[in-house]
């Protein structure tokens, strides 16, 4: 391992010679097969099939390789050579194995057949699918119905997804928590609130028209590397770009474009952001109110001197509730009060307005950073709010843009992944299928992870996903995980949540996206849907990894098949036999989301599902675009006091949430290790830390909950007083479950209370 004082300075622009290197060490190191090349030529393309990473949309002009790093990287990393087969058990107990890393655990490679837990032996030992599936259902009619847990992670397509869905309803209840919950949940609730739409207004054609991007809490470098083409277009064209983040992220910095030849060897890097401000961690209610008031006061100026109004008046009048409030509370906060609240200067503020108001098509660009804090979904209200001052929403070359996480984390929701109720066409399934689905609200995955602690979940099912790791209170997950009658996991690779097997316990080993899925009617079409709402078939083209793995769809019509009451409008049997039967059922679903689906789906770019807001159409209460006003200027969850930081949880560029491909986390130049905590060095001066030094990070809850992370080194890192960074999920011990945005209980990830101590 590096010593923290061999790490690098600086660290190299996104994209370049870096991100093919990238790519060969997860190559060779898997030492995946010659036609994987082949296979990665398909990817992202119509008729080929799309990339299990990201969610970032694909274009209906495609690049020859239209695929990034990280892309690139899942695809070899799932298509490795590299085999964890029932004999791996003769070497390995369960016990054993929490001792692991998440690197090791998941580089044994992939899973090859199903598996049942020995608890006399600590171990999995291989059983057969039909003993698998028989046992599955003869436990799953004994459980009281509502302690069943339907995880999924948002990899599956939209028609593995919709069975999933129904599986849960034909069983019993509506407990089909999903990641969205740990991620853009905020997203589907805070966005719709004011705008009417759970998801993003742009598509495509808008990246191509914009003159300015506003970037809150997103990084395009490490987790859509795919957006660095059209931003470094963008610049080409002179629009500006101005961030809003606490880290100074390289892919926000400069970005040499892999694919083109000539940048690469000339090392020809496009600056990204023309200003970069680093507000402190939760801290963008505040900036943003800054932004807002700059605005307020231009027009103002404007107005008394008889020139064109800076704020787009019409659009406030016709489309916009409640902004006069919104307005008034700008006025009323002191610059003083922002400032010191984020941490930036009024002049800083005021420039960043000033490209803003210069602009004629603007697009807010978000992530992590304003989803994942108690007060998410007001940071969500405030770049609406800031948008739409200018009327920069619904119209060409501007909107809002949420970036989703998996590949097909949305689509997932748009075909009936949701515990709430209210959310689904239940009608329609009653109409379709025959039977009373259950009218009750099912849980959240917060809510889902407090009952299992208070020990009232009887059986997780998780359809991908490592829920032991990626929730936040990792300690406390691990504890009452193993409490519950039965746990399933649907899963390509080991990880550590199966080390947490329930009283009976299966790993079900299934395809992944870019395998061939050989059924009755050849290979099977899958779908999904993407950040922009546009829906993409895909197919898979590389061989199978063994001959006893099953498609997630297949997977789970015959737990269905087991566990429900037998009923002949339930064709779990003829589904498996032909996808497009499922995509039949998801257009009489959702028939004006998927006319046409069969046709439509793999048209160059996918078809659009279409979305109210992007022409000025609010679904919302009133009926327009809602403004928010925050009653306060931060979006955390606890006040700050002397001794107490702010952590925000990352991702580095080599992993893919609990999937960590390596320990290079080269744009933040941090190598060789993730068991750092970075950390700005006045902060570390004060506490007599100096860089390298071992400290033990303990949680600040003021919960009557004791929490810490021992084994961590601290590094010297430009960030904000008062803000540190840790890495996700190693970290995830410190957040308490209770931490969660109010509206949509997302975990505040972004915003941790802790202490930090020195190691004795
Ligand atoms: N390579 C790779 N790609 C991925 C993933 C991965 O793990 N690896 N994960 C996928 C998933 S599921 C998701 S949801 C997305 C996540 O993608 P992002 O939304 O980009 O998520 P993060 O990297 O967690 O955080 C985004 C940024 O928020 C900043 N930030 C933290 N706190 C604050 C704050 O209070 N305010 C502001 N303004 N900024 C803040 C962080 O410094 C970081 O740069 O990526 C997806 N793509
Ligand atoms: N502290 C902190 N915690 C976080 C976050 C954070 O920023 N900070 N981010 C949150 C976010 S945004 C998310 S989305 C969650 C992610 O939480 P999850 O979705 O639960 O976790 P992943 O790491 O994406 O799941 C990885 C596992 O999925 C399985 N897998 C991979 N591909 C496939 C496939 O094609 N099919 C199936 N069936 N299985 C597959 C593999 O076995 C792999 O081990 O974590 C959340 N937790
Ligand atoms: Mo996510």
């Amino acid at each position: 391992m590096t010593k923290i004082d061999d790490l690098p300075k600086e660290s190299g622009p996104s994209g370049g010679w870096g991100s093919l290197k990238g790519i060969t060490r997860i190559y060779g190191e898997s030492w995946p097969s010659l036609d994987v090349i082949r296979t990665l030529e398909r990817q992202n393309k119509p008729g080929g099939y799309m990339c299990a990473s990201c969610a970032f949309p694909k274009p209906a002009n495609y690049h020859p390789f239209e695929f990034c790093e990280n892309g690139a990287k899942a695809t070899l990393w799932e298509m490795t050579k590299a085999r964890c087969t029932p004999a791996f058990w003769d070497d390995h107990t369960v016990s054993e194995l929490r001792d692991w890393t998440d690197h090791d655990l998941e580089k044994t490679g992939r899973l090859t057949a199903p598996l049942r837990y020995d608890a006399d032996a600590d171990r999995y030992v291989e059983v057969g699918w039909d003993e698998a599936f028989a046992e599955i259902g003869s436990i799953l009619k004994t459980l009281p119905r509502k302690d069943v847990v339907f995880y999924s992670s948002g990899h599956a397509g939209l028609e593995a997804s919709y069975l999933w869905a129904l599986l849960a309803r034909a069983y019993g209840n509506n407990n089909l928590p999903q990641s969205s919950n740990m991620c853009h949940e905020t997203t589907s609730v805070g966005l719709k609130k004011v705008i009417g739409s759970p998801v993003g207004t742009i598509i495509w054609e808008d990246l191509q028209e914009t003159d300015c991007y506003f970037f809150f809490g997103q990084n395009p470098g490490t987790n859509s590397p795919r957006f660095l083409h059209p931003l470094q277009e963008a610049k080409e064209r002179g629009a500006k770009i101005v961030t809003f983040n606490p880290v100074k992220e390289q892919g926000l910095v400069s970005f040499v474009n892999p694919q083109n030849l000539q940048d690469m060897l000339t090392g020809n890097e496009t600056k990204i952001s023309d200003q970069y401000h680093q507000l402190r961690a939760g801290s963008d209610i505040a900036a943003l109110t800054g932004l807002c008031k700059a605005v307020i006061e231009a027009d103002d100026k404007a107005q008394a001197q008889g020139r064109a109004p800076v704020i787009d008046w019409d659009f406030l009048r016709e489309h916009s509730a409640n902004y006069e409030e919104f307005l008034a509370f700008c006025r009323g906060t002191s610059w003083e009060a922002i400032c010191e609240e984020c941490g930036l200067s009024e002049a800083d503020l005021r420039d960043a307005a000033d490209v803003y108001m210069k602009a004629e098509r603007v697009i807010g660009v978000y992530g992590m950073g304003l989803t994942q804090h108690v007060h998410g979904a007001t940071n969500i209200g405030m770049l609406v709010n800031f948008l739409a001052l200018r009327g920069n929403i619904g119209r060409k070359g501007a909107g809002c843009c949420p970036v989703r996480g998996h590949s097909n984390v949305q689509g997932q929701r748009t075909v009936g992944i949701a515990e709430k109720t209210k959310l689904i066409p239940m009608d329609k399934l009653r109409e379709l299928f025959g039977f009373e689905p259950p009218q009750e609200d099912g849980y959240h995955i917060v809510e889902a992870t407090q009952a299992m602690m208070q020990g009232r979940i009887a059986a997780t099912f998780s359809l991908g996903g490592n829920l032991v790791r990626a929730l936040p209170d990792t300690a406390r997950v691990e504890e009452s995980w193993p409490n519950q009658k039965l746990t399933v996991m649907i899963s390509t690779k080991l990880n550590r949540s199966h080390l947490y097997p329930g009283e009976t316990a299966f790993i079900l080993p299934c395809l992944s996206r870019s395998e061939i899925d050989e059924q009755e009617t050849g290979n099977q079409y899958v779908s999904i849907e993407d950040s922009f709402s546009m829906i993409h078939g895909s197919l898979g083209k590389h061989p199978a990894v063994s001959d006893q793995v099953k498609s997630e769809l297949e997977i789970t019509c015959r737990i269905a098949e087991a566990a429900c009451e037998p009923n002949p409008r339930l064709q779990w049997r003829a589904w498996v036999k032909d996808y497009s039967k499922v995509r039949d059922l998801i257009e009489a679903t959702y028939p004006d989301d998927f006319r046409d689906y069969n046709e439509r789906m793999n048209q160059p770019g996918g078809f659009w599902r279409g979305n109210p807001a992007h022409h000025r159409v609010w679904k919302t209460e009133s009926g327009k675009l809602e403004f928010t006003t925050p009653d306060r200027l931060n979006a955390l969850g606890f006040e700050d006091k002397p001794g107490r930081f702010r952590m925000i949880t990352m991702r580095s560029n080599d992993q893919f949430n609990t999937t960590i491909y390596g320990y290079s986390d080269r744009f933040r130049g941090i190598e060789g290790t993730r068991d750092v905590l970075l950390m700005n060095k006045m902060d570390m001066a004060e506490l007599g830390l100096e860089h390298g030094d071992p400290i033990v990070v303990h949680g600040d809850m003021d919960d009557g909950v004791a929490r810490r992370r021992d084994g961590l080194t601290v590094v010297t890192f430009e960030l904000p007083r008062g803000t540190v960074g840790g890495y996700y999920p190693e970290c995830n011990v410190l957040i308490p479950v209770e931490l969660h945005d109010e509206l949509s209980k997302t975990p505040g990830s972004k915003g941790v209370p802790v202490r930090i101590e020195k190691a004795s």
